[in-house]
């Protein structure tokens, strides 16, 4: 939408004839503005020696050219008539549809994050994390909250900066959402990067237990080399869970998480595989018999989802940590820059990097060129990360993975 262009507050006043053509040139072509030049210039010279046959022809021609400029101003009128039309309908299809709406349920959901092992814990719309959320620049957003939990809840836009009334701490009649209530919250989606969105602090143990997701804002008129070929969010997390053992205690091993016996005959506690599924209940606060799960983008490795990339390609890695620890994350066969930390666009000069750490709550950006074919990994270094309770694979840790390059020795693992 070129709403620049029909700004008539600059448009210059059509007051002598080469302007008109000059300005009508600019709608039909370069071709109008010289026939025009060479008009009036031979109009000026000749009319003293012409007779009165050549006057009445010359006037003549006056009047044919005088209708031909009536009827260009006609046009351009015309024109300028439709660019208003055309303007007018979609001011009123933006005012129609002036709001990017997105619903959030909160509410509690049983996710399945490695092979054999569901959590129950708060989600938005039954997702951990929950939904990915995408803006531009300039959007006017609705996110609207609908509490399925109960007890009462509230949103935070971390790293928005956003009238109080939005995003402050909630007071009774702005912000908190009671069980069953809904509300609905409006800002403009001014600040590109990446931002994530949970529960205030005052219900910061819901975050623990699941509750989060992104957000991103892309600018407005992205370039094209700022553009990555491929933008992946990444949301780090860890979320520690108790064992429930009350719901499934005829089928539960007795030998507690590692108890790997099997559950003949209780389907819910079958995963697709055959193996033993184990419910755990996710817990604010750590418990002596309460596991940490550390995921990425919800599940343990190998569950998580690997990146997959082809060579040459420019690849955006948006990484969130929602969890309660620092994640020193490295990525193998690479060298990523680092472009922005906490939504801001880093300043000169560029950093690399192999490993970034991602503080609690923080967000970096990082890109790297897809130059080196073949299976790499991107995890924790730290072993208790990147594991999950010692074994391995587990974690925080996925694969890259070139999806152009035939892995001989995957595909025939002889
Ligand atoms: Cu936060």
């Amino acid at each position: 939408m070129n709403i620049k262009l029909f700004q008539t507050g600059g448009a210059p006043m059509l007051r002598k004839p080469w302007e008109r053509r000059q300005l009508a040139g600019s709608f039909h072509g370069v071709a109008l503005v010289s026939s025009a030049c060479a008009a009036l210039i031979g109009v000026s010279a000749i009319v003293p020696a012409f007779s009165q046959d050549g006057m009445a022809a010359e006037q003549a021609r006056e009047r044919q050219e005088l209708q031909d400029m009536r009827d260009e101003v006609g046009d351009i009128k015309g024109t300028i008539n439709d660019a208003m039309r055309q303007m007018t309908e979609l001011n009123n299809q933006m005012k129609n549809n002036e709001y990017f709406e997105a619903h959030l349920f909160a509410k509690e959901s049983t996710v399945k994050v490695a092979g054999d092992v569901s959590i129950t814990a708060l989600t938005y719309n039954g997702k951990l994390p929950g939904p990915e959320l995408k803006f531009f620049q300039g959007d006017k957003v609705r996110l609207v909250l609908h509490n399925q939990m109960k007890f009462p809840t509230s949103l935070h836009l971390h790293g928005m900066i956003i009238p109080g009334t939005v995003d402050g701490l909630p007071r009774p009649d702005s912000g908190i959402v009671k069980p069953g209530a809904t509300y609905a919250y409006q800002f403009i989606a001014n600040q590109p990067g990446t931002y994530w969105y949970h529960p205030q602090v005052i219900h910061g143990d819901q975050k623990a237990k699941g509750l989060f997701g992104s957000f991103v804002i892309l600018p407005k008129g992205n370039q094209r080399a700022d553009v990555p070929d491929k933008d992946v969010v990444l949301v780090i997390s860890d979320v520690k869970a108790e064992y429930r053992s009350s719901e499934s205690r005829a089928s539960t091993p007795s030998g507690g998480y590692d108890g790997g016996t099997s559950t003949k005959g209780d389907a819910a506690s079958q995963s697709l595989s055959g193996s033993p599924m184990r419910l755990f209940q996710a817990v604010a606060t750590s418990k002596k018999d309460a596991h940490t799960f550390y995921l990425i983008n919800g599940k343990s490795a190998p569950m998580a989802p690997p990146i997959d990339v082809r060579r040459g390609q420019k690849v955006r890695l948006r990484i969130i940590n929602a969890g309660q620890t620092a994640v020193p994350l490295h990525l193998s066969g690479h060298r990523f820059e680092v472009l922005a930390r906490d939504g801001s666009d880093m300043l000169e000069p560029r950093v690399y990097r192999d490993t970034i750490t991602v503080n609690a709550g923080e967000r970096v950006d990082v890109e790297f060129t897809a130059d080196n074919p073949g299976l790499w990994a991107l995890a924790s270094e730290v072993f208790e990360q990147a594991s999950r309770e010692g074994r391995t694979p587990g974690g925080i840790a996925c694969i890259l993975r070139y999806t152009d390059i035939v892995e001989p020795a995957l595909q025939n693992p002889n």
